[in-house]
Formats: structure tokens, C-alpha cells, sequence
């Protein structure tokens, strides 16, 4: 019996020594000291044993029994820090490695356009407004000094859905609706971007386009205030060595009427293709509020004087992003709009 007793634990300190996973370790607990283990059964079987014998006996198992104990308690923590430590192993991550690209979609260059025109103006204290698309002939045309039967009405032939009621065909008529709204009468400084709309369509005319415009009413407002916005409008967008020439030209709401060209950005102002040569590009049109538009939308002419200027955001975005054909600007084709994905990053 002792030589079975000594067998055992030789044999089971072997196999606790190679055991290679906490699984394996609890197996051989099963194995030697559950219920039926092997040790369980001897001590079972003493009951054929001598009295004289059974003191013995039982002791040498209670001391296999202690002695394997601790070699299982000892040898499961070696392994489960080893499991532990090889777990960590697998799963590391290296937070240092770059991240993958999140496909997102990018900010279309009209858009990009508008922001940072309406940063600029808001930075030197105007009001971003916007207005109805469906507009009346009351605020497109009449209080702009356009009554009916005026000659420039044919200038723009416009989308009428009632002879009431027609699509915008300038974003002005949210500046009448602005200066009509302040009953105070008090100064005005805004920006209106929008669509507007206007029966045309070929290669470079749209049916629709996008503008903006801007007002300022004020007493004592002249053409130098004009001139210096839009310098420091031009210079933010193009470049700061953006020139501006200003070139006499009619509008039925302003008088004196300009349009503003801009020295050329892609030669400079030395003549290129772009420029036809000539080295500036037309972008503008501007001039002081006509008397008559004031009056008609409650300000005295007498005290208050103003400027305006407008132009289109579709040929402003081309230029500054170097895009060759309008269409681009309407198609959401992917391969266009994801060029512009850099730009946030
Ligand atoms: C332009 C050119 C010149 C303009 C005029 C007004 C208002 F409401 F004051 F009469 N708003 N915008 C204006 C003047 C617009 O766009 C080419």
C-alpha cells in the first residue's frame, strides 16, 4: 500500500509539473483528489487494513493529500499568469498606429464658398438673412424701382407661376423685404445668399445659380465704404493682392451703378487664357441704393444713403477652386465632390 501511496504521488507530481493549461490542472485534481480520485480510493480502502496499519497509512495519504494540494494551489497560479500574460499578448494594441480612414462625405465648394463669405461679413458685424425663392412681383420688381412697363424687367426673363408670383430672379427682394421690416428705420448691414432663377439655359447660363448680395444703409454711407468692402471681400477670397476696377454700367436699383472686375488671379493681371487677355474678370455688380428704393421701403433719402453689390456664387466657387466647367457644380458626381475631402482635414 505504501508503495502505491509513494506511486501516486510520483505520478501525480510529474503531471501537475507538465501540466500546460489551468483546464488540464483541474482534470488532474478530478483525477488524484475528487471523489473518485485515485488518493479518495485508497483512503476508501482502508477499511481492510489493520488497526496498527490504518494510523500510518492514513497519515502518508493525509500528507500526499496536503502536499499535492499545494502543488495544485502553486502550480494553477503559475498557470493562470501565464494565461493571463499570454491573453495580454494577443490582444495588445498599439494605440500609436494610425487609425482607419472613416469614409465620410465633404463639403461641397458651393457651400465651402458661402461659409467663408458669410464668416467674413459676419466678422465686420452684418446679419446673414434669407428670404422666400417663390417671391411677388411686389418685392422683385416694384420696390426695387422696377415698376411695370419698365424696360429692365426684359433684362432677366423670369419664371412667372401667377402673374402675381414668380421665382426670384435677384436675391434683392430680400433686402426690400429687410428694409420694409424694420419699422424703426435703424441702420442695415446684411448678406442674403440664395438661388435664384432665371430663364436661360445653355453652356455657361443655369436656370437656377446661386448669389449673394449685400446692403448697408446708414446715414452718411458713400461709394468709399462700397469700394473698401468689397476690396477686403475680394482680397479675403482671391488673394490679398487682389485689384479691383470699378466700371460704369446701369442697375434700376442703384444709381451710380458699377461693375467690379478683379485683377486676374490665375496671370495676375498680365492676360491669359482665363482672363481673355485682358487681365481682369468680371464678378461683381454694386452701386449706391437709388433714392427711389429707399423711399419705397420706408427709409428718407434725405438721411440715409446706402450701397449694394451682388454676385454669383457659382463663378466665385470655379475660380477659387480652379473648376472648369459649371456642371460639376450640379452633377454630385463622387469623383468631383471627393476632391474636396482634403480640404477638412
Ligand atoms: C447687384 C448689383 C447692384 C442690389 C441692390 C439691392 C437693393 F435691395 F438695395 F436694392 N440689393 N442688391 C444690387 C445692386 C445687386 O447684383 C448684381
Amino acid at each position: 500500500m505504501k508503495e502505491q501511496i509513494e506511486q501516486i504521488k510520483l505520478a501525480s507530481i510529474e503531471e501537475v509539473k507538465n501540466a500546460k493549461e489551468v483546464k488540464e490542472l483541474n482534470d488532474l485534481k478530478v483525477k488524484y483528489l475528487g471523489k473518485k480520485g485515485e488518493l479518495t480510493l485508497l483512503l476508501r480502502g482502508m477499511g481492510a487494513l489493520s488497526p496498527e496499519e490504518r494510523p500510518i497509512i492514513g497519515g502518508l495519504v493525509n500528507s500526499v493529500r496536503d502536499e499535492l494540494n499545494q502543488l495544485f494551489e502553486a502550480k494553477e497560479k503559475e498557470l493562470q499568469k501565464k494565461e493571463l500574460a499570454e491573453k495580454l499578448e494577443a490582444e495588445k494594441i498599439d494605440v500609436t498606429l494610425p487609425s482607419n480612414k472613416t469614409k465620410t462625405g465633404s463639403k461641397h465648394p458651393l457651400n465651402r464658398v458661402i461659409e467663408e463669405i458669410e464668416d467674413l461679413f459676419v466678422s465686420m458685424g452684418y446679419d446673414v438673412v434669407e428670404g422666400p425663392e417663390l417671391e411677388t412681383d411686389e418685392y422683385c420688381f416694384e420696390r426695387l424701382n422696377l415698376p411695370k412697363g419698365h424696360p429692365a424687367r426684359d433684362m432677366q426673363d423670369s419664371f412667372y407661376i401667377t402673374p402675381e408670383y414668380l421665382l426670384r430672379t435677384q436675391t434683392s427682394a430680400v433686402q426690400a423685404r429687410v428694409m420694409m421690416a424694420n419699422e424703426e428705420k435703424t441702420p442695415i448691414r446684411v448678406i442674403v445668399p440664395g438661388k435664384t432663377y432665371r430663364r436661360e439655359d445653355d453652356a455657361t447660363h443655369s436656370h437656377q445659380f446661386n448669389q449673394v448680395e449685400g446692403l448697408v444703409v446708414d446715414k452718411n454711407i458713400t461709394l468709399a465704404h462700397l469700394k473698401g468692402t468689397l476690396e477686403v471681400f475680394m482680397r479675403k477670397l482671391l488673394g490679398e493682392n487682389t485689384e479691383l476696377r470699378f466700371r460704369p454700367s446701369y442697375f434700376p436699383f442703384t444709381e451710380p451703378s458699377y461693375e467690379v472686375d478683379v485683377s486676374c488671379f490665375k496671370c495676375g493681371g498680365k492676360g491669359c487664357n482665363l482672363c481673355k487677355q485682358t487681365g481682369w474678370i468680371e464678378l461683381l455688380g454694386a452701386g449706391m441704393v437709388h433714392p427711389n428704393v429707399l423711399k419705397m421701403n420706408g427709409y428718407d433719402p434725405k438721411v440715409y444713403t446706402g450701397f449694394a453689390f451682388g454676385t454669383g456664387l457659382d463663378r466665385l466657387a470655379m475660380f477659387k477652386y480652379g473648376i472648369t466647367d459649371m456642371r460639376y457644380l450640379y452633377r454630385n458626381d463622387v469623383r468631383f465632390l471627393s476632391q474636396f475631402d482634403e480640404m477638412d482635414r
